[in-house]
């Protein structure tokens, strides 16, 4: 945003980094765990679960505490709305998610949250209003762990997926969706799909090395790389293992290592562009030592910045499951594959990315640009209203989706003020119209 657009009557609110943090560090308590392996205290708050419900409690008290009305929708959806002087206009908002991984810390999700939080406490200590009113969101099931998609309740609101869609699927127990949002009371009335928005703002810990390998504690995403996720169920023919000579046997725990190293032999083939390859699950059945495996369960996600990569490293994997029978020492294998989540690459809005940088440089922050590798409620919204994103350095090669995760108090603080010092501009655009 130039100099143009700051209006006379742009305000500006310093944000308070210190009750930040402490809102980061208390939301992080509910769903915390000590991680064997580390010692390290992690976060459990998969969506729709108890702790995830105790999260959402607490954002709606603060919530009510800053001043804002709050609302749930269809979808589970919370927002949180501070009126402008202008309501008739349509709203800036600022979001991300609370739910988390089994395996999280405090920030991926929460940061962008509570920061918006904490801009309308700022604004409401210092008594500053905004022309168009701040809504501040926290969408359903950003992490997609458990009920199998990604960016869940942001791609419902902006309608590229439906809510009967969104209410039917499972967990790994058979719970759907909509009945674990009616049974923690976070399923609302209020359409799901989303009002119109003048823009969307989210801040976000990177997840990956490069803003601390560039030293920069501060990153204007260009945009969101495709994602590809699928499970793929194996059967075969359960055996004694020591009696079964090796070509009578229909092994699903074979089939299922064969695709986990066709999936990285796709990655280090180079025919797919900037590809990245995951079998985040495996599971053989019935897991025992003595048992050749009658059924495998495994999942793929697949990125890749580009997409016809994308496209073409999805059909490379489909030719080879449907070759893979055929490639048995026996025949009687099954494949069995189903989408789980599929996104293009994103990207955002460029005044927007603008906007960031000169607001970060404004406040003296060196920034860098980078295309974000993990998937954010932002690119979901991006089909309805301009988005983009402030990213803030993660610390210990960037590492997320682990307790490891971490961002300094003052990077948190730091993103947090690029992103009042924005959304104030934005707020204030056509004030006077
Ligand atoms: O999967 C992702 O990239 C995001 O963390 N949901
Ligand atoms: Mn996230
Ligand atoms: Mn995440």
């Amino acid at each position: 945003m130039t100099a143009q657009h700051q209006t006379a009557t742009t305000p500006k609110v310093d944000i308070d980094g210190d009750r930040l943090w402490a809102s980061l560090m208390r939301l992080a308590e509910i769903g915390a765990f000590t991680d064997a392996a580390t010692g390290l205290t992690g976060v459990n708050r998969q969506s729709l679960t108890d702790e995830d419900a105790d999260g959402r409690r607490l954002l709606v008290q603060w919530m009510r505490e800053a001043g804002l009305e709050v609302s749930v929708d269809r979808m589970g959806n919370v927002f949180g709305r501070r009126e402008g002087t202008r309501p008739e206009l349509a709203p800036v908002m600022i979001g991300s998610h609370i739910d988390s991984v089994p395996t999280a810390s405090a920030f991926d999700g929460c940061l962008g949250v509570l920061g918006g939080l904490e801009i309308v406490r700022s604004l409401e200590q210092r008594g500053v209003a905004t022309a168009r009113s701040l809504v501040i969101a926290a969408f359903s099931e950003e992490e997609g762990v458990r009920f199998g998609t990604d960016m869940l309740g942001s791609a419902v609101a902006a309608g590229r997926l439906s809510l009967e869609h969104a209410y039917r699927l499972r967990d790994a127990d058979g719970c759907t969706f909509g009945d674990e949002l009616e049974r923690i009371g976070f399923k609302g009335q209020p359409s799901e799909l989303l009002e119109p928005v003048h823009a969307y703002l989210e801040c976000h810990i990177e997840q990956g090395p490069t803003l601390l390998r560039d030293d920069l504690p501060i990153g204007v995403v260009t945009g969101v790389q495709a994602i590809s996720w699928q499970r793929i169920t194996l059967h075969g023919r359960a055996a004694h293992a020591g009696a079964t000579p090796t070509d009578l046997r229909v092994d699903a725990g074979l089939a299922a290592a064969q695709i986990v190293v066709k999936v990285r032999d796709m990655v280090d083939s180079g025919s797919y562009g900037c590809l990245r390859g995951t079998v985040g699950r495996i599971v053989t059945e019935p897991g025992m030592p003595s048992v050749v495996p009658d059924r495998a369960e495994l999942t793929v996600d697949l990125r890749n910045p580009d997409s016809a990569h994308m496209a073409a490293a999805e059909s490379e994997l489909a030719d080879f499951l449907r070759d893979l029978p055929s490639q048995q020492p026996c025949e009687g294998l099954v494949v069995e594959t189903e989408r789980m989540a599929r996104t293009e690459p994103v990207p955002f809005d460029a005044r927007l990315q603008r906007a960031i940088a000169d607001a970060a440089a404004n406040r003296g922050y060196p920034t860098g640009r980078l295309m974000s590798g993990a998937g954010h409620d932002a690119q979901e919204i991006v089909a309805i209203a301009p988005a983009a994103m402030v990213f803030v350095r993660g610390q210990f090669d960037g590492i997320s989706h682990n307790p490891r995760e971490y961002s300094t108090q003052e990077d948190c603080a730091a993103g947090t003020q690029v992103l009042a010092d924005v959304a104030l501009e934005l707020a204030a655009e056509g004030e006077h119209a």
